[in-house]
């Protein structure tokens, strides 16, 4: 009977700008989620800005713009849920000490970069931002919990984004690269693990599910990922060169895509949406290179591919040691536009599959899909996976006695830890399992906080009302059970 490995990191994963709060103490700046607002899950959110005439107005996250000559701000009327997050920044002792109880071995989280930089490019570090997570390392470490840390969560400097223009300026890379060696410097000693971009294919896959986006709207994203391509590659040098202790990984929004029906044409299909929503993101950090089909990707979108391989020789140093992916769902995709019913996913779209059940944001349920996705992934890299992120996004009733009875996550919890387990019995090289969002938090997709990840019930609404008290959900005590068994008694 295979196990998990005997030093399998269990934990729970959490990013600073949806749980940390605290968002103007400190000497923090800000990023763009301070100045974005709470939606749900049939709405979108929206960016606040105001014109230089002093009228104020919103556009939506994703497909819309900031009009010309108008400045990100904070607005009265609307209601920003990452100022608090779940208040990790004033409580994080309280959260490890429960991370403790329930015998987490890893923890992952993210330093909010304008936290240490407020602009982004500064010289000098800001010593509160740095003291914060030093304490907060230390206190995982109090508790044997090996930290895992993301140094980009969706959380560029809203100075960079606004003034410097965010990725799409080359000049970006030596202020992430300034803030890496600062960090790394300042927490050798405390954190060996580290990602250097969050799901860092998010933010092409607006073009890649709309059909109908134009391609000049698409073709910058490519460009500023090849900036953080390179970014990430220089501090992989860093690391490896400086720091040979550390493990460097990549990060990466799981996709797969089934084809709907057997028609090959459905197959290609899918096969070309797993490159250019998935693999061509990896494919550079794993192995250093830009794979083949590229080129025709570049072609698509009308970009000349001399602009991605001049930097060939920086790209090779970015092989990561270990491959980490977020896995919620599924998703099918075909050709056959009749027989079409979309549904979403995390960061996707796609058609309903008949053979799954959904949640009640609409993503489908499908263990299968992760032991699938893991030996796909183990075949085509060989390195260490993590499953960094994975988890049920659901509405949870607080009891009056306290207790939060979430058998529903629970059961979509060991369906997966079974399937990870049949994977390495596949001969897959997992170390990791983080759940998302292990202390309630602000969902990334709508602001909302009734979308609901945790083992730790936060006492918190949408308006940002409520004690923040935590609490134990039945989940706390499961999970507690299976990282003692080391995922043997998963009933
Ligand atoms: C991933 C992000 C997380 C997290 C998660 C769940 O894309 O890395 O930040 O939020 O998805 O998504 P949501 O919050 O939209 O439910």
């Amino acid at each position: 009977m295979t196990k998990f490995p005997k030093n399998f990191f269990w934990g729970g994963a959490t990013a600073a700008n949806q749980y940390e709060g605290g968002w103007n103490e400190g000497g923090r700046g800000p990023a763009l989620t301070d100045v974005t607002t709470g939606a749900t899950a049939t709405t979108s959110r929206m960016v606040t800005y105001v014109m230089p005439d002093g009228t104020t107005g919103a556009y939506p996250q994703f497909g819309g713009r900031k009009p010309e000559g108008a400045r990100y701000a904070v607005v009265d009327g609307y209601y920003y849920p990452n100022h608090l997050g779940t208040d990790f920044y004033h409580r994080y002792k309280e959260d490890i000490a429960l991370y403790a109880e329930m015998g987490f071995k890893m923890f992952r989280m993210s330093i909010s970069w304008s936290r240490i930089f407020p602009k982004g490019n500064e010289k000098a570090p800001n010593p509160e931002g740095l003291k914060f997570y030093r304490d907060v390392f230390g206190e995982l470490r109090k508790y044997n919990i090996e930290p895992l840390v993301t140094i980009s969560h969706y959380d560029t400097p809203l100075y960079i984004v606004e003034d410097l223009g965010d990725w799409g300026n080359p000049e970006v890379i030596d202020l992430y690269y300034h803030f890496c060696e600062v960090i790394f410097e300042e927490y050798k000693d405390l954190v060996k693990y580290w990602l250097t971009f969050n799901e860092i294919n998010s933010q092409i896959m607006i073009g890649v599910f709309m059909s109908n986006a134009p391609k000049e709207l698409v073709a910058p994203g490519f460009k500023n990922l090849h900036h953080q391509f390179i970014a990430s590659a220089k501090v992989v040098k860093l690391a490896h060169e400086k720091y040979p202790q550390f493990q460097m990984g990549c990060m990466i929004a799981g996709m797969v895509f089934y084809p709907l029906t057997c028609d090959p044409k459905d197959v290609l299909n899918a096969q070309d949406l797993m490159q250019e929503a998935f693999y061509y993101y990896s494919d550079v950090q794993m192995r250093g290179h830009y794979p083949a089909y590229a080129r025709r990707i570049w072609e698509k979108y009308g970009l000349d591919p001399a602009f991605f391989e001049k930097d060939a020789e920086v790209l090779q140093y970015g092989a990561m040691d270990f491959y980490s992916f977020s896995y919620y769902q599924s998703s099918c995709t075909t050709t056959h536009k009749e027989e079409t019913e979309k549904v979403m996913g995390n960061l996707s779209m796609g058609a309903k599959n008949p053979y799954l059940q959904y949640s009640d944001w609409g993503w489908s349920w499908d263990a299968d899909g992760l032991r699938y996705i893991l030996n796909e992934l183990y075949s085509r890299y060989e390195k260490p996976l993590m499953v960094v992120e994975n988890g049920l996004g659901a509405y949870d009733t607080l009891e009056a006695d306290g207790s939060v009875h979430d058998g529903y996550r629970i059961d979509y919890l060991r369906e997966h830890v079974k399937a990870m387990k049949e994977a390495i019995a596949d001969g897959v090289d997992l170390i990791a399992y983080t759940t998302w969002g292990c202390t309630d938090l602000v969902s990334a997709g709508t602001g909302e906080i009734r979308k609901r990840y945790g083992f730790i019930y936060v006492d918190v609404d949408d308006e940002g009302k409520g004690t923040l008290d935590r609490f134990r959900k039945d989940s706390f005590y499961w999970y507690k059970k299976v990282i003692a068994s080391n995922g043997e008694d998963i009933d």
